[in-house]
């Protein structure tokens, strides 16, 4: 019993002590470790809010909770049939019903605010460098750049009998999003037939693609993930495949963005998938 404690005290502190090992994974994939605790590594200025506003909550959670545990404790204890045989008829204290009912009160704005802050934050960018148009289907994803000629392409779940070696399974596609770093890009959601939820965890992104419906947020990936792939999930029940639609990131320097541009203008160049312009100025608040 001893030994197994040896053994098991210090890898669960080793596991509590591991969290957040963004870059897990091979090649410097952005996904979750396997029994990883915590969030991932913050990938963008809202991810990175998120995180630390996380953090502030989770101090905030814990003095709670170790007050009314503390509360608790010393009721039972000092006030149990053996020590207080005579128990109080008091029923009212006009005084401490105001203070718990108040309290509480003033710490929910206080956490209420900064949390508005950060959801106005993530909201949209009034000055978007780019635009990545992602739209659901059932069940793959199709994205478009309408700032870069309008073109479009799909992205399908590599099935796990056609993995290469290094290639998660579950997640890995055909065709990447390519994203460059450090730029303010704008993020258009919309669906061809069900909800569907485009979800990239290390980017704080989690937005549901409405049919019939443009939703917006943005997003700027830091520099530091230049060269990696940022994984994600649909994250809307949206059929019996829902499971099998993963989003795959590759983040580029801008540069290699451009480059790569070029290339995908030949590559996916087709006249029939078509970003609707209108749409696409409505949701941004534009007009022509
Ligand atoms: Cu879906």
């Amino acid at each position: 019993m001893r030994n197994k404690l040896k053994i098991f005290v210090p890898a669960l502190i080793g596991a509590l002590m591991s969290v957040g090992p963004a870059l897990a994974g091979p090649a410097g994939d952005v996904r979750s470790a396997p029994w990883q605790l915590w969030l991932q590594e913050p990938g963008s200025p809202t991810a990175d809010r998120i995180v630390a506003f996380n953090a502030q909550l989770m101090v905030i959670e814990t003095l709670i909770v170790i007050f009314v545990l503390g509360l608790m404790a010393y009721i039972a204890i000092r006030f149990n049939a053996k020590r207080n045989p005579v128990p109080s008829k008091t029923t009212h204290n006009t005084l401490l019903e105001v203070v718990w009912t108040v309290v509480p009160i003033l710490i929910l704005v206080g956490i209420a605010v900064p949390s508005l802050k950060h959801l106005y934050f993530a909201d949209r960018t009034q000055d978007a460098e780019m635009t990545l148009k992602v739209t659901g289907n059932q069940w793959y994803w199709s994205y478009a750049y309408p700032d870069h000629g309008d073109f479009a392409f799909d992205s399908i779940i590599i099935p796990d009998d056609e993995l290469k070696e290094g290639q998660p399974r579950l997640l890995s596609v055909d065709n990447k999003v390519v994203l460059p770093v450090e730029t303010n890009i704008r993020l258009l959601f919309t669906s061809n037939d069900v909800i569907h939820n485009w979800a990239l965890p290390s980017l704080s992104v989690k937005i549901d693609t409405m049919p019939g419906r443009t939703n917006e947020t943005w997003t700027r990936i830091h520099e530091k993930y230049v060269g990696k792939t940022i994984y994600g999930m649909c994250s809307e029940l949206c059929g019996v495949n829902h499971g099998f639609m993963p989003i795959a990131v590759l983040a580029v320097s801008k540069e290699d963005f451009d480059k790569w541009v070029k290339e995908a203008q030949a590559k996916y160049a087709s006249d029939d998938i078509k970003t609707d312009d209108k749409v696409r100025l409505a949701a941004a608040g534009e007009t022509r």
